[in-house]
């Protein structure tokens, strides 16, 4: 088995959406023992400490179609920054969120390595709104689409280069809440998608084996796993700002990371979305330790 040197990098954000308290995800995540059951692994893990992220969030953000703009800029570029020095030290980045808008920081780290780099979003929304499309003006409805180069310059040109990943090499995995700009998008870009409807029909096994194919067929040189917890049925993960029933189950999400663990394409991670105020005793917290546990090789026998 493949040992790996892990970075954990903490991002107290949560400026991307409306609700209190995403900013303690990565404390959570910590008490529910991510560097332990890692540990545990046979892996190293250093915990880099949380980025600094600014909060002069106003209640009447001047600017209501990108909430909190500035501040949601300078934690993503500090943010990319340190997965990018992460990267040059030879070690496997792991992002704890934090808003999904953290996404555009740590793709703006990753893709300068990996030219040719596969993203899963493993997330109940697609993400892919712009200022126009977007129903909430909050940003972390906006990470893959501002990630393919689509939205406010400022945000798209993170770390000086765009765009970050190519569409054909996105795939989203658990989509049941997509607004009608991103499905044009999805059409328009010939994203792969597979939304519940997929998962039913076909099968988490047949998904998977479906996913790690295109990225084989692809010669991606690195994988991100983007993992929202609101991918997740909120009856298993209900600590998230906007959950959405009808999602990926327990089981189905750790076959998912252990398909992934065993096609050793992952070459990054990021778990978001975990609101410890919004979550009865750390459940949502717990389930993303245990998967990160199945996704760096935990089995059962
Ligand atoms: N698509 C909606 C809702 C949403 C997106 N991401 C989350 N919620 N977590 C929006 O506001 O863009
Ligand atoms: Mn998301
Ligand atoms: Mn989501």
């Amino acid at each position: 088995m493949n040992k790996l040197s892990i970075s954990l990098i903490g991002v107290p954000m949560d400026l991307g959406q409306n609700r209190r308290g995403v900013d303690m995800g990565p404390s959570a995540i910590r008490y529910a023992g991510v560097v332990e059951r890692i540990e545990a692994l046979g892996h190293s893990v250093k915990d880099e400490g949380d980025i600094a992220i600014s909060h002069t969030r106003k209640e009447q953000s001047p600017n209501t179609h990108l909430r909190n703009l500035e501040d949601v800029i300078d934690g993503n570029t500090k943010l990319g920054n340190k997965v990018n020095e992460v990267l040059e030290a030879g070690q496997f980045p792991l992002v704890l969120g934090g808003d999904h808008s953290i996404a555009i920081g740590t793709l703006a780290g990753l893709a300068d390595k990996y030219e040719n780099l596969g993203v899963i979003w493993y997330d109940a929304h697609a993400d892919l709104n712009t200022a126009e499309t977007s129903p909430s003006g909050n940003i972390h409805g906006m990470p893959l689409a501002v990630s393919l180069g689509l939205g406010h310059a400022d945000l798209v040109n993170i770390r000086s280069y765009a765009p970050k990943v190519k569409p054909e090499n996105v795939i989203i995995i658990g989509a049941r809440s997509v607004d009608p700009g991103e499905r044009e998008l999805i059409k328009e870009k010939g994203i792969k998608v597979f939304s519940m409807h997929e998962i039913d029909k076909l099968g988490m096994t047949e998904v998977m084996n479906q996913t790690i194919e295109y990225f084989r067929e692809r010669s991606v040189d690195g994988v991100h796993l983007s993992l929202d917890l609101d991918g997740i049925d909120p009856l298993y993960t209900p600590g998230v700002g906007t959950p959405v029933p009808g999602g990926i189950s327990y089981r189905e999400s750790h076959l998912a990371m252990e398909m992934l663990y065993a096609s050793n394409l992952i070459t990054s991670a990021e778990f978001v979305e975990v609101n410890p105020i919004l979550d009865e005793k750390n459940k949502t917290a717990d389930v993303a330790v245990a998967l990160m546990g199945s996704l760096f090789g935990e089995s059962l026998v």
